[in-house]
């Protein structure tokens, strides 16, 4: 593709896809012209693709998910696919700049954090390592919520992503399928005495569906994302209605569709509302019908089902695919129940990502049997068959049953999703190797025990093109002078970077790489919310969703300490805090939080006394292009969550990619992490997860730390006191009391003085540049294991047994 042949093809997508022409095209005209131009290339390799999957009928990869966190397409498709250079040119030539250009496009924000984040990481790489995977979801008419900051307070607005149209997708209104809900089950027998079932009289909706390319490095492969939206069944029965109704039915329509309307924006809470189990039910019934009507164009039988399917279930919230496989095979097919159980769990396998108890999904039975009753039937007997199955295998031990059985008895009946999702998988993955190593130690104890071996460990990663070679080009461009561009599709060739450590010319560079990175995002941080900050200061920051568990609250209780001492009179390093990210709305707690952090911002920022010695920013709306902004402008990366809360973290892999120094506790890939870029080179504080259970044991108590430190004390004082919020001294009462009077659950009293100690040791080391370049380009240079692809091939080979196709 010639720039000739780019600036030919954008002129004529603004005429004959946007009807503008040169002199009246807006900046949104010039981005739907890039994304068609962009596009036409993706659609020829995607069909080729499509084809040689087709031809080879090759084992295909299924993962399903409630969340892809995608955010922008078109530069990521443009470098995947080695466009960057033309359209840059083209653009250019057509007096159009193309970052401007580039940040009109709205994210595709169809995911919470972590998860959905990381489901779009494995999408890149699975296409880039030539995987035939398709991902399955939801097409959400909003995404997760736009936060904007009000008087403080987290205010949340309606993400109309596709208000302007999505050019990434292809509308497949023949590709529809009907999903049911409610009705009843109707036995009956067969004249050769086995028993049937028929689920009648249901509420039905149709799924139709929407693709996305998804294109791999270098653009050879090219898979689909497949998301599913809620349409009417109801039109095909209106004509059987008389005037009256036709006005009500029409009206009746809107409900059915309100299905896929908008993501569920809690992260580590479960909700536990009717909508959100139909909307798993009819993505999770839609993409099963698709695989097997895709199975059955090659095949004749059921058998070799396992051969040609794996499914990947990301967290529990598709679980219910367990049931429903097996409603399809048993009901529609007719195999028998072993048979179709036999094949059921050798195709399903379940990521789990939290050890959080309250973000564990449990339905309960009474509202499972109206929604979907012939699929609690077939839970139900799932569930006998297992407990028959232990009650042989451990004769006697009805405690072990009652903790295993699908169903929870303890207050109310409810179905235990992790448990269908586990009885029902051929292996269990954690996301972290001291996450797995908990999760068999704690919450799925019982099934380590009754079958060993199933649950493995798969640590996350990140895709390397987003995430250093799209967010950070300087970067990227400095590491491609000195050891080529082999990184970008094999990580671990940063580990070169190492000899260049010490080196002068690459510090230099480096650290002015880093510095034009920090330029920017003060740009933005001057232009959004009119804050000045240095960017010689220390950028010490903390990005990912708020939760009282991931601490945010430590990292204030530092930056009012630092307050303090400034105000005694002493000086220290200059450091910026950033902080940004989500409350879930209904998340009281963690709104809170939100609003603390700018009360205390606005009083920091604005004493006379701090001066240019401490900042504290919260930037709104964190989602994935502000994190494509901040991440390259960090120098230190805050991965603070008492030990044993966080499953993984990937927020932590992105920024030490980007060349920033992490503090951080023992917790979820922290660990590996520190192991990898070697413990000089990690700010190692606090308890490990075996210290936060002795102390448990012993009793925790943290009146015991706010007596010990007056820093600590004085910190927690003015919290209470109303130095931040003097119109309303009450206001940070509830957090006060959560970490004084109700048992501190996170431990951040106890945790606080080794916190403090060691951001001290922090502002000392960032006083010696030199040194602490050394060890930033070291962390780059270890930073190889966490790349997806690696992550990914673990999978390939280990759970899904799956090859790449090429030709
Ligand atoms: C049902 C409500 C709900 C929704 C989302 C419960 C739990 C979740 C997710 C499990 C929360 C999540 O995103 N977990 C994060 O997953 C990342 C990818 O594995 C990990 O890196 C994070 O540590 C984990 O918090």
């Amino acid at each position: 593709m010639s720039v000739e042949g780019v600036s030919a093809s954008l002129t004529k997508h603004l005429i004959y896809s946007s009807s503008k022409n040169l002199p009246n095209a807006t900046t949104r005209d010039w981005f739907q012209a890039a994304a068609h131009v962009v596009r036409d290339r993706l659609v020829e390799r995607w069909m080729a693709t499509m084809q040689r999957y087709y031809e080879h009928d090759s084992k295909r990869i299924y993962y399903l998910s409630l969340e892809f966190l995608v955010g922008r397409t078109l530069s990521n498709a443009m470098l995947n696919l080695g466009l960057d250079a033309q359209l840059k040119t083209a653009l250019y030539e057509l007096g159009q700049q193309y970052e401007k250009v580039a940040e009109i496009e709205s994210d595709a924000a169809l995911g919470n954090g972590g998860l959905g984040r990381l489901a779009a990481c494995f999408l890149d790489s699975m296409a880039t390592l030539d995987l035939p995977c398709y991902g399955y979801g939801i097409r959400y008419e909003y995404g997760m919520f736009r936060q904007s900051i009000e008087n403080g307070e987290q205010v949340e607005h309606p993400d109309n992503w596709l208000r302007y149209g999505n050019p990434w997708e292809f509308p497949r209104p023949e590709l529809l399928y009907p999903v049911k809900f409610y009705g009843r089950v109707v036995e009956y027998r067969h004249e050769d005495g086995s028993l049937h079932h028929h689920w009648v009289e249901t509420d039905d909706v149709m799924a139709m569906a929407y693709d996305t390319p998804v294109p791999g490095f270098g653009g050879k492969t090219v898979n689909n994302m497949r998301l599913w939206s809620a349409k009417s069944s109801r039109d095909f029965d209106l004509r059987y209605f008389n005037q009256g109704n036709y006005i009500q039915a029409v009206a009746d329509k809107n409900d059915s569709e309100n299905l896929s309307k908008v993501l569920y924006p809690d992260d580590s809470t479960e909700v536990g509302r009717e909508l959100r189990l139909k909307q798993q039910y009819f993505f999770v019934s839609a993409s099963l019908q698709d695989m097997l009507f895709r199975y059955k164009k090659h095949a004749d039988g059921w058998a070799m089902l396992p051969e040609k399917i794996a499914v990947q279930l990301n967290d529990t919230h598709p679980s219910i695919a367990v049931a429903e496989l097996m409603r399809l095979l048993v009901d529609v097919h007719k195999l028998s129940w072993d048979e179709a159980w036999g094949l059921t769990t050798q195709i399903f396998s379940y990521t789990n990502h939290t050890l959080m108890p309250e973000a564990l999904e449990t339905w309960p039975v009474a509202f499972f049997e109206r929604l979907l009753p012939r699929h609690l039937q077939i839970i139900f007997e799932i569930n006998y068959r297992f407990m028959q199955q232990v009650m042989h295998q451990f004769p006697g031990d009805g405690e072990l049953l009652r903790r295993l059985s699908l169903i929870d008895e303890t207050n109310g009946r409810r179905v235990r999703m992790s448990h269908l999702a586990i009885v029902g998988s051929h292996t269990v993955n954690g996301v972290a190797a001291l996450h797995t190593e908990l999760m068999k130690r704690t919450i799925f104890a019982d099934f380590e025990r009754i079958t060993p071996g199933k649950i493995v460990n798969m640590t996350n990663g990140v895709t390397p093109r987003r995430w250093l070679n799209q967010a950070n080009p300087g970067l990227a461009a400095l590491i491609g002078t000195r050891i080529g561009n082999g990184w970008i599709t094999d990580l671990d060739q940063l580990k070169e970077l190492r000899k260049l450590a010490d080196e002068d010319d690459f510090q230099t560079q480096f650290r002015a790489v880093k510095h034009e990175n920090k330029v920017r995002l003060a740009q933005l941080i001057r232009s959004q919310l009119c804050i000045e900050v240095n960017p010689a200061s220390l950028f010490d920051i903390q990005i990912k969703r708020i939760h009282e568990y991931k601490r945010q609250l430590l990292n204030v209780l530092h930056v009012i300490t630092l307050y303090n001492r400034i105000r005694a009179g002493a000086d220290g390093m200059p450091r910026t805090v950033i902080i940004a990210g989500k409350a879930a709305p209904g998340y009281a707690m963690a709104k809170c939080i939100i609003r603390l952090i700018n009360d205390v911002a606005d009083i920091v920022n604005n004493d006379q006394r701090v001066g240019n010695q401490l900042k504290l920013v919260f930037i709104p709306n964190y989602d994935v292009s502000n994190a494509e902004r901040i991440v390259p402008a960090a120098d230190l990366s805050e991965q603070i969550s008492t030990a044993g809360t966080e499953a993984s973290g990937t927020g932590n892999m992105k920024l030490a990619l980007n060349g920033a120094l992490t503090i951080g506790t023992l917790d979820g890939a922290n660990v590996e992490m520190r192991e990898e870029v070697g413990s000089d080179n990690f700010f190692l504080f606090g308890l490990t997860t075996e210290g936060v259970e002795e102390l448990s044991r012993q009793g925790y108590d943290p009146m015991r730390y706010y007596h010990a430190s007056a820093e600590l004390k004085q910190a927690l004082d003015m919290i209470s006191g109303g130095y931040f919020c003097s119109d309303e001294p009450a206001r940070y009462q509830p957090i006060v009391d959560a970490l004084l009077h109700q048992g501190d659950k996170y431990f951040l009293l106890a945790d606080y003085e080794a916190y403090v100690a060691c951001q001290d040791t922090v502002s000392a080391l960032y006083q010696d540049q030199k040194e602490w370049t050394r060890r930033a380009i070291l962390n780059v240079a270890g930073m190889g294991k966490f790349s997806s692809d690696r992550t990914i091939k673990e999978y390939a080979e280990r759970i899904w047994h799956v090859e790449p196709v090429t030709d």
